[in-house]
């Protein structure tokens, strides 16, 4: 019944959205629904008996890494199935048996598949061999894999300076793929690095790298488990780190207090049944949240400044009992113009840039103040503001007043997305890595790292778009879908000689192309991958540092799929030749030897291979958390003084948000339901507040398009249009609205970037409700 679907017929993918109906939103996640979900999910796309001995293996000691979020696994002996909903359809997602071969293309023409949706091209299944399309041919055609590197070689080689090449990563790539694809983009003689990151948690390693001198999370797994309050702002953790909310229960059977901040009451946050216990199952659930703070867009920076001046009022009544002098005096530098500042802040603002009432504010200062173990947790509600920077830099003002660094049950808890998307960056995907890095690789290889920073991600569609930039190279992910501005950044990318991308499943940046393209397929993270000296396992970092080991374990797609590191290998021997002095062979035979390179190059990761062995992995050093030991310019934790900051909202118009469903994964479209936030058979809906519809004269159900407005630096007022979405009225604060990445990245201004990280401002778009 599950066989492996014939290449002859596509996979049907119902995409007809006016089925829609919205009924309203669930007030608790998982439990045994999300159990059926998930299975069934899997079931159908990968078969029983390859579901079973997939997830039996997802997470485990001897298995592999899920490629779902960055959640860490607990540690001391896993669950017998430690996976979730979500994770089980990333899992089902790549493990499909559907295939799409050489087949497929001959029968789509580009034109063809363009005009379907992102949901109908990742439904048709895995990518089995390399596919090429030349200078004006309307299909894909097959190509070796030996004559594909040679026309990226001789691409390369063609340009002017190795400045007018770009290297994309996705946050999926391997420990090992993502050091030896570093080297060879340096070896060629570029830092045009630009990674997901840029898009995702940049602004916060922006802030913490000024605060604690290191851009990580300061806490583990345990330490949430300890903490007696826990704060989770701007993230949605029911849909995106589902394996987040055993860890918050077992917090709050300790005892632990949960805020949440956010402007929608996401279904995680309010009550949650664990789907991995029995008792989860078949009880009523545990309320997560003890104070539901229902916060206006961008007003994150105004909460923490407001919370900051009441902590200093509270120790004012009674010295020493909330500022941690001691800590302050040892480890701080900057308090007395962070505590003048934070003397003046004006409550009433406060009041208005959250839109909250002076109790709660009032209750969480409270909370605050009595805790004596404080964790915050933020994900994407933060990190992809205007503000972001300095919003993420007043939370870790009132840790460090609080002394609630370096400490067991407390700290900074940046969630991060991608499930390597920290190990990426560790390993130098990076387009400004420091000159430690860059002189340990030179020293390392023999060669000459350039010292110029190269390009970000709005910076690399900037060089596209103006023709600086003509050769682009994806290391997974999905370009053309998840950066901003999608018309200017399609346009730049088609203004290409060549565009690469290395994937796993057919997405849209395969179809806006540059003169010629290429489709490189890659095995996956639960794919097996066999090289010259036998079956290689690859290493990845969680959200907390923890690294290990991963082993895949299926057949993979077909036999003309090759690994990251291979690609990146055999591309490296045709671009730079049989001469260079970095091993490739080497390293694509045996994978320990690449982990020997990374031991001797990457700070914190000596003896790898021994280490990474460890039935858990092992830790990365983390000054502040380990130590107190802050390598900042003062030498010390800074304290921020920033300009207070928030998001207005112009008259007759909305802010709007643009977040995940439960059913993606990113751009991949898993299917068109929100079962959390009610919403079934449709995407392109916006929630508005029912008052915000009133006064548009505009009930549920009606379409409108969405007009963003924005002015540029010239003074200019630009529009951007989405069209076409159901209006669905929501509990979102009045003035805000909230619909799906990535059918709104249209309306996403190139230039409208946070400051400093430049990370797009994803989370607050002035926009226009247009009745059709
Ligand atoms: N199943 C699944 N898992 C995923 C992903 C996925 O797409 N699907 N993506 C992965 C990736 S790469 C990432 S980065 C993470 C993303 O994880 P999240 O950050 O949880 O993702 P978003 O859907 O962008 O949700 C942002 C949340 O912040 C809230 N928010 C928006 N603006 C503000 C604000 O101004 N202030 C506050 N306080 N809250 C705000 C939104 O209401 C929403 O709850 O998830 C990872 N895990
Ligand atoms: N408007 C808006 N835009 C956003 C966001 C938002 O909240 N709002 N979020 C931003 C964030 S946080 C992020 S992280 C980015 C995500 O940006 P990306 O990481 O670029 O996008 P993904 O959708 O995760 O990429 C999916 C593709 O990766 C490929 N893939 C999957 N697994 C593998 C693998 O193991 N190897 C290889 N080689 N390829 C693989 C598949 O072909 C799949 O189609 O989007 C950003 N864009
Ligand atoms: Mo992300």
């Amino acid at each position: 019944m599950f066989s492996r679907r014939h290449p002859d017929r596509d996979v049907e993918a119902d995409v007809d959205e006016r089925a829609l109906t919205v009924t309203g939103p669930e007030h608790e996640a998982a439990g045994v629904k999300a159990v059926l979900v998930s299975l069934q999910r899997s079931v159908e796309s990968m078969g029983a008996v390859r579901t079973a001995a997939t997830l039996a293996k997802l997470n485990q000691r001897h298995g592999f890494d899920c490629p779902g979020c960055a959640w860490p696994e607990e540690h001391g002996g896993r669950k017998i199935a430690e996976f979730c909903e979500n994770g089980a359809k990333a899992v089902a997602e790549e493990a499909t048996k559907r295939v799409v071969t050489a087949e497929f293309f001959a029968r789509h023409s580009i034109a063809d598949l363009e005009a379907q949706p992102e949901y109908w091209l990742s439904q048709q299944g895995r990518l089995t061999e390399p596919m090429v399309l030349r200078p004006g041919d309307d299909h894909y055609r097959p190509i070796g894999w030996s004559e594909a590197f040679e026309l990226i070689a001789d691409e390369l080689r063609a340009l002017d300076s190795p400045h007018q090449a770009v290297f994309y990563t996705s946050g999926r790539t391997s420990n090992e793929a993502a050091f030896l694809y570093q080297l060879l983009v340096r070896s060629f003689g570029t830092n045009n690095l630009p990674d997901c990151s840029n898009m995702c948690h940049e602004s916060s390693g922006t802030a913490l790298t000024d605060a604690i001198g290191i851009g990580k999370g300061s806490v583990t797994v345990e330490d949430l488990v300890l903490a007696d309050l826990i704060v989770i702002a701007g993230q949605n953790p029911g849909t995106n780190h589902p394996r987040m909310l055993s860890v918050l229960e077992k917090a709050k059977a300790n005892g632990a207090n949960i805020i949440a901040v956010n402007p929608l009451p996401e279904a995680g946050l309010i009550r949650f049944k664990d789907p991995q216990k029995v008792h989860g199952v078949i009880s009523d659930g545990v309320s997560i949240a003890d104070e539901f703070v229902q916060i206006r867009l961008g007003g994150d920076m105004a909460l923490f400044a407001g919370v900051g001046k009441l902590l200093l009022d509270a120790d004012d009544r009674s010295p020493g009992s909330v500022v941690d002098r001691d800590f302050v005096a040892k480890h701080t530098a900057g308090f007395d113009a962070y505590e003048s500042q934070t003397r003046t802040v004006d409550l009433d603002t406060v009041l208005e840039a959250t839109g909250i009432d002076r109790e709660q504010l009032d209750r969480v200062a409270g909370m605050m103040a009595g805790a004596e173990r404080i964790v915050v947790c933020w994900a994407m509600g933060l990190t992809q503001q205007k503000h972001a920077v300095p919003s993420i830099a007043e939370i870790t003002n009132v840790l460090l007043m609080r002394g609630m660094i370096g400490k067991p049950g407390a700290g900074l808890c940046p969630v991060r997305g991608h499930s390597n998307v920290q190990g990426d960056r560790t390993m130098g995907i990076w387009e400004k890595m420091p000159e430690a890095f860059l002189s340990a690789l030179d020293t390392r290889f023999g060669i000459e790292s350039p010292r110029e920073h190269g390009y970000d991600t709005v910076d690399a569609i900037r060089a596209m778009r103006d023709g600086k930039a003509k050769v682009f190279l994806a290391m997974g992910g999905n370009f053309a879908s998840a950066t901003p501005d999608t018309e200017v950044t399609e346009a730049a990318l088609r203004k290409c000689s060549l565009t690469v991308q290395v994937s796993t499943k057919l997405n849209r940046s395969h179809l806006v192309h540059g003169t010629t393209a290429l489709i490189l397929p890659s095995l996956g993270r639960t794919d097996r991958d066999v090289q010259a000296g036998g079956k290689q396992q690859v290493s990845v970092e969680d959200s907390m540092s923890m690294v290990h080991l991963s082993r895949g374990s299926l057949h993979p797609p077909s036999d003309d799929v090759l690994s990251e590191v291979s690609i990146i290998c055999r591309l490296a021997r045709a671009v730079l030749g049989p001469d260079h002095p970095v091993p490739w062979e080497t390293f694509n035979g045996d994978y320990d030897t690449i982990r020997d390179a990374i031991a001797a190059v990457v700070p914190g990761c000596g003896d790898y291979n021994h280490k990474v062995r460890a039935p858990d992995g092992f830790q990365l050093p983390h000054p502040p958390r380990d130590s107190r030991e802050f390598h900042t310019t003062t030498g010390k934790a800074n304290f921020a003084t920033n300009p207070l900051e928030w998001v207005r909202v112009p008259p007759g118009r909305l802010v709007l948000q643009t977040l995940r469903s439960h059913d993606q994964y990113n751009t991949t479209i898993y299917g068109l339901d929100d079962r959390y936030r009610g919403v079934k058979n449709g995407r392109r809906v916006v929630f508005v507040n029912p008052a915000d519809l009133e006064a548009f004269g505009l009930s549920g159900g009606d379409r409108v398009d969405l007009v963003s407005e924005y002015t540029g630096a010239d003074g200019v007022l630009q529009e951007r249009r989405a069209e076409d979405f159901a209006v669905v009225a929501y509990s979102t604060p009045v003035g805000n609205a909230a619909a799906y990445y990535p059918e709104t990245n249209p309306l996403v201004p190139l230039d409208h970037t946070a400051a400093r990280s430049n990370t797009p401002v994803s989370k607050a778009i002035v926009v226009r409700l247009e009745r059709r």
